[in-house]
């Protein structure tokens, strides 16, 4: 996410207009296409929830019938149209995808945003299918739920099987403005005390400078406190009960929407297969829990007991009791209401889990002709957060890669807190943790806990002008993002 006056000079220094440049790559040759599918309308608009028995006025992305974000099938083009409903600016961003660079919605970057009540388009393949989604890059409206699903069908995907969509969100009444200013006055100690943190908050940026001085602290967690963790919108007061079949085969396609907020999945007494991460299969891993980290995406096939029952999906928040989900209703079986904390708190995400996966599809096994090292660096006391100790200002020159290399990115945490990073336009594989080589999963958001180093790997196969961030918004809006170009 960039600052306003990037936005302001990236809308200057923008020669076209995204309208202009989908339509220049889609030349209207004698009139409309009349082979070409119709556009999917996406409208922003304002939307009102009930969270905690209170009334809030969010974002969403939605069809003209209300249809939230698209699902869609691969080989089909993926044929939009963005028609801003709100009243500033906005840009969305398709995360995971690999359009050409005018259409991946980062303001500044790939184009203007869209003002209110204007338009944008949209035209490119869908080279893959997954589970993946769409949120605004402008400003902190990603805070304000401005997010949908973007469901990609392939072959993968069986008849038999109830799709289940469960967003994950991070909730605050407080406005993101507000929550930004507050953590950049004091770092963490600005925000109220969580009802079950775990270090006391003030000693939290403190924590931060031990852990950046190789001692064994504990990882700093949850800098914002949140009023509410959502699951599709509700909370586990009001939970979304979802009816599916005794004896049923589900896919959960969970999607971490938070801003800040990273989880643990909880599928209580059921066993889950996890059988792709951010969209990309795996060889299948059976478990009950799983890790999610801000942006990342886990399909997971469960089978539902024949026996009539109700059986919770739960999302606990890293390093705390609090948790939210979805509830599975097989046959007339009693939904008994959850608690929103969990009985004991969770621990810090790790990269076990990471470190089990491998890609069914990995990357051709090929040298790497060029690597670059990216510091992650910050200073929780002030809230500045940077790559390789440097802020994102417009000013910063891209990382240099060129056309057909396979690059490598080597990913150093040196700050107390975890960073999911995410490349734009690309997906990568995770090869390399802490030294140790091996083929792990292909994705497009991989996590680098507190003093780690995760190494990834892409093609460079799409030229133009990318993005390359952590995903947690309020780091990203401090400045710990830069870009790679390349023609
Ligand atoms: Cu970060």
């Amino acid at each position: 996410m960039l600052t306003r006056r990037a936005v302001i000079l990236g809308t200057l220094a923008a020669s076209a207009s995204l309208r202009t440049i989908a339509q220049a790559q889609n030349p209207p040759a004698g009139g409309p296409d009349r082979n070409a599918p119709p556009r999917t309308i996406l409208q922003l608009q304002r939307r009102n929830i009930v969270v905690n028995g209170k009334p809030a006025s969010v974002y969403g992305i939605r069809q003209p019938d209300g249809t939230f974000g698209i699902m869609t099938d691969v080989g089909k083009p993926f044929r939009v149209r963005v028609e801003n409903g709100i009243d500033e600016p906005s840009l969305i961003h398709w995360h995971g995808l690999t359009p050409p660079w005018q259409q991946d919605g980062v303001p500044g970057i790939s184009g203007p945003p869209i003002p209110p009540g204007g338009t944008a388009d949209y035209d490119f393949p869908l080279r893959f299918g997954g589970t993946f989604w769409m949120h605004s890059h402008q400003g902190l409206q990603e805070q304000l739920l401005m997010a949908a699903p973007l469901i990609i069908h392939d072959q993968r995907d069986r008849r038999d099987q109830q799709e289940i969509i469960v967003m994950l969100a991070d909730f605050s009444f407080t406005p993101p403005d507000q929550i930004f200013a507050e953590l950049k006055k004091s770092g963490s100690k600005a925000q109220p005390a969580a009802q079950a943190g775990p270090p006391p908050i003030a000693t939290k940026a403190s924590m931060g400078g031990m852990a950046q001085m190789g001692g064994a602290a504990k990882p700093d967690l949850n800098d914002v406190k949140y009023d509410a963790f959502l699951a599709n919108d509700r909370t586990l007061a009001d939970p979304e009960v979802i009816k599916v079949e005794p004896g049923g085969r589900m896919l959960l396609r969970i999607i971490n929407s938070s801003s800040m907020s990273a989880y643990h999945i909880d599928l209580g007494a059921l066993n889950g297969e996890l059988i792709a991460v951010d969209g990309f299969p795996v060889a299948p891993i059976t478990a009950r829990n799983f890790p999610i980290a801000v942006a990342q995406r886990l399909d997971i096939r469960l089978a539902i007991p024949r026996a009539s029952g109700a059986y919770p999906v739960l999302a606990v928040l890293e390093g705390e009791q609090r948790q939210t989900g979805i509830i599975l209703a097989a046959g007339n079986a009693p939904v008994a209401r959850i608690p929103d904390l969990a009985k004991t708190p969770s621990t810090a995400l790790t990269l076990d889990l990471e470190s089990r996966l491998r890609a069914i599809r990995p990357l051709a096994s090929r040298k790497a002709d060029r690597v670059h090292t990216i510091n992650l660096t910050g200073d929780m006391a002030k809230y500045i957060w940077s790559l390789n100790n440097v802020a994102w200002t417009p000013e910063v020159p891209p990382l240099p890669i060129a056309n057909g290399e396979r690059v490598e990115l080597i990913l150093v945490n040196q700050t107390g807190m975890p960073h999911p990073m995410h490349l734009h336009g690309h997906e990568f594989q995770v090869v390399e943790i802490d030294g140790k080589r091996f083929a792990g999963a292909v994705r497009d958001t991989v996590l680098v806990p507190p003093r780690r180093r995760v190494v990834i790997a892409f093609d460079a196969n799409n030229p133009g002008w990318w993005a390359f961030h952590c995903h947690l918004l309020y780091h990203l809006d401090a400045g710990m993002f830069t870009t790679l170009r390349y023609v």
